[in-house]
């Protein structure tokens, strides 16, 4: 008895799972949730299985391993979606660019800086190399719960350019910018090639069983206007019209993180199915002009989950008190952070399921 209203498009047929009812447009009395990075380091169990993998990119690469950390969330707290274990920096490794992962440090990779240094990428061997992610992605469309619904995903070309130029995580994308703003044709060639990358790579997980994609561009809040529209609104234009033109009804999240006001014009051309807000932005903003449009999912502050308490509870209700009687999904506002305390993630889907009254 969760339905309540129906305000999305009716494909005659209706979705089942509760995530897919949500995107499509409808509304209920309990919000589906899933926590971005709901993987990863705060869980034993993920550790263990990062231990008996080795590196991080063979996790990546081993179907087996990588089923079972994108299982082991869903085991814990039977969230509503599971997210396809993997790292938006598979593509460029995948593209022949030299990528490693370093404990402590993060993604390092060998900089490209200029049109000539691109003639060591090439899209031919993409499939082969991303191989283990397609099966990864099959066979959890054979193991998940019926209800739970299976996420694919990838990074938006603006922000793995930002670490295929950067050579690192940046904090300003100094790099990425220097080269987009003084060689914007150059520039280009490098979205472009990202771009068709991407599509390729979404085309081949839906394939294989992936229900929703999401794109993450969690580097476009630092774009000006006219560079945010030509760096994260047009290829994410280009990727949501070529997946919807081949699987017109497998929907597309965007998460352009930190835009903004932003965040109206990349739902009016982008044709995004949902967005996932940030942290800091506003929900009663989001909620007059936003999800009068899409669908909306958000967007706990990933250090509040890691504080728990009375603060944890009084900030999802009233995140859902906000979004909750429009199309909604619950998520963070960002990842989950390695020291959050698993208890607290417990407490959180309890509260966002409890029905107040
Ligand atoms: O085990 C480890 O030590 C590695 C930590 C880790 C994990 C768990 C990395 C390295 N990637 C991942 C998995 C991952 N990454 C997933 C699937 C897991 C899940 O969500 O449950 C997803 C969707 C990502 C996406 C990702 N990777 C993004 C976009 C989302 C975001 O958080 O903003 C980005 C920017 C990356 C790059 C990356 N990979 C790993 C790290 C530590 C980073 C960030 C580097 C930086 O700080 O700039």
């Amino acid at each position: 008895m969760t339905q309540t209203s129906s305000t999305g498009p009716d494909h005659g047929k209706k979705p089942q799972k509760s995530f897919l009812r949500a995107l499509s447009g409808e509304v209920s009395e309990v919000p589906p949730v899933w926590f971005m990075r709901q993987a990863g380091r705060y869980l034993p169990e993920y550790r263990a299985s990062r231990s008996q993998a080795g590196s991080f990119l063979d996790l990546c690469y081993s179907p087996e391993i990588a089923t079972e950390v994108t299982l082991q969330p869903i085991r814990r707290y039977a969230f509503d979606a599971a997210i396809l274990f993997a790292d938006i920096l598979l593509v460029p490794d995948a593209m022949g660019q030299t990528v490693t992962f370093k404990e402590g440090v993060g993604p390092l990779l060998d900089p490209i800086r200029s049109q000539e240094a691109m003639s060591t990428l090439s899209l031919d061997r993409l499939h082969e190399h991303l191989g283990p992610v397609y099966q990864t992605v099959k066979r959890l469309s054979q193991e998940l719960p019926d209800e739970t619904t299976l996420i694919g995903f990838a990074g938006a070309p603006w922000t793995v350019a930002s670490y295929m130029v950067g050579g690192q995580g940046s904090k300003d994308q100094a790099e990425t910018k220097k080269w987009a703003y003084e060689d914007p044709e150059g520039f280009q060639r490098l979205m472009d090639m990202l771009t068709q990358a991407t599509i390729l790579y979404l085309s081949r997980q839906i394939d294989a069983g992936a229900e929703v994609i999401q794109l993450f561009d969690t580097w476009a809040g630092g774009l000006p206007q006219t560079a945010f529209q030509r760096w994260a609104i047009d290829p994410m234009r280009k990727i949501v019209s070529a997946l919807g033109a081949t699987y017109p009804d497998v929907p597309v999240i965007g998460f352009p993180r930190g835009a903004g006001p932003l965040y109206q014009d990349f739902i009016d051309q982008t044709g995004v199915t949902a967005v996932s807000i940030d942290t800091g932005m506003k929900v009663e903003w989001a909620r007059d002009h936003l999800q009068t449009k899409v669908c909306v999912q958000g967007n706990l502050d990933p250090l509040i989950l890691v504080a728990g308490g009375s603060m944890l509870d009084d900030e999802i209700d009233r995140i859902k008190d906000c979004l909750g009687s429009g199309p909604f999904v619950f998520n963070l506002g960002h990842g989950i952070v390695p020291q959050t305390p698993p208890a607290h993630v417990g407490q959180a889907v309890e509260r966002i399921r409890l029905i107040r009254s």
